[in-house]
């Protein structure tokens, strides 16, 4: 993991502008087959920016699990969150290294409940109705974050303010924008992009883009 503190000068100026002092040989590892790098965040979403005011929004774990959860705004709020540093790569080939996001990993939403000996999947679920689905094993350890800040602030409207789900092992549309809740199910259930031909799972170091890939 540790890299070699390259300078400014010696990268040059092109390169200090594009990598954040990152080298480029660590540059060219964390980029994924078929990706280039950016410092952009464009803003991809497949219909409106809904805004529910805060006071109406709560987050939700349901379906396989002892009882169904509910966290109001505040509450999500004093929930313990903390700094992820991780590398985004969206399906339109784009990687964005080192964005930095705060949030609450999904572990700590799923200490508050019991999952069911059969729960295997979970469909994350928007306002707006947008949905993605997820196998239980790839979410949990630290794998997945619902986040309300990026870069220090708090997360921008589109961009999926107040609150959306960060998954970065996999292509950005399993980053469900706007995210109230999580569904625990024993089967699998496509969701949004992945009912209109994108692949299952999303892996982006098998480049797992489309169903067939
Ligand atoms: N609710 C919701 N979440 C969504 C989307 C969307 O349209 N609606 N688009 C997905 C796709 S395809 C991508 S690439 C990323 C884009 O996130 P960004 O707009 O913050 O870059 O959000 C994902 N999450
Ligand atoms: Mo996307």
């Amino acid at each position: 993991m540790t890299e070699p503190f390259v300078t400014r000068g010696f990268v040059g100026r092109r390169d200090q502008e594009d990598s954040g002092g990152i080298s480029g040989d660590e540059r060219g590892r964390r980029t994924p087959p078929g990706q280039y790098l950016t410092n952009d965040f464009p803003v991809l979403s497949a219909g409106p920016t809904p805004r529910t005011p805060l006071d109406r929004w709560a987050f939700r774990i349901e379906g396989l699990v002892s009882h169904p959860l509910e966290w109001s705004w505040s509450e999500f709020l004093a929930l313990p969150a903390r700094e992820w540093v991780v590398d985004i790569s969206c399906v339109t080939k784009w990687t964005h290294l080192d964005m930095r996001w705060k949030g609450v990993s999904l572990d700590t939403l799923f200490e508050n409940v019991e999952l069911e000996p059969s729960a295997a999947f979970v469909i994350a679920w928007s306002d707006g109705g947008y949905t993605t689905n997820l196998p239980l094993a790839d979410v949990l350890n630290n794998q997945a974050f619902v986040a309300f800040e990026y870069d220090g602030r708090p997360l921008a409207p589109e961009h999926g303010g107040p609150a959306r789900l960060v998954v970065p092992a996999r292509y950005f549309w399993k980053s469900a924008k706007w995210v109230r809740g999580l569904r625990i199910q024993d089967r699998d259930e496509p969701g949004f992009w992945e009912s209109l031909g994108y692949h299952n799972r999303g892996d982006q170091w098998l480049e797992e883009r489309y169903s067939g890939d």
